[in-house]
């Protein structure tokens, strides 16, 4: 599986994590819009994308295939918020690891939509924005990006 994501005008000089999230039933993912801020507090964090975007599920790290969420293997925004990353992931693996975790061998790609996380530290999120995964803040988790 051959995965290509080219960023501009990303936060800079920081690391964002990404992802394809989706519905393990199935159910067909779309991208989040201002409509899902449902507390109103100016955010779409990640637990307010669920609803219509379903659950992190691949990694758009280094090794997309072990399906590691919680890394420091994403990539990294230069001094003008552009990154471009490029990966061959070896398919029997993700989908060993896919099956592990959602139950079926099939990724269902076209019902995914792709996520870009994170904003720097340096931004004051208020605490009605939730998202922590283990160690990471929201800082890390907030979606600044979201595609088909
Ligand atoms: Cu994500």
């Amino acid at each position: 599986l051959h995965i290509k994501v080219e960023m501009f005008d990303t936060p800079k000089n920081i690391e964002h994590w990404e992802h394809f999230h989706g519905f393990p039933d199935g159910k067909v993912a779309q991208a989040a819009t201002m409509a899902q801020d449902v507390n109103h507090d100016g955010f779409v964090d990640l637990p307010e994308t669920e609803p219509v975007s379903g659950t992190t599920m691949v990694p758009l790290d280094a090794d997309p295939a072990k399906m590691n969420i919680p890394n420091n293997t994403y990539p990294v925004a230069d001094g003008n918020g552009y990154y471009e990353y490029e990966i061959d992931v070896p398919l029997t693996e993700l989908q060993e690891n896919f099956k592990k975790a959602f139950g079926s061998t099939d990724l269902q790609l076209d019902k995914r939509v792709v996520y870009v996380h994170g904003v720097p530290e340096s931004i004051k999120l208020p605490d009605t924005v939730k998202g922590c995964v283990m160690d990471y803040d929201t800082h890390t988790t907030l979606p600044i990006a979201a595609g088909k």
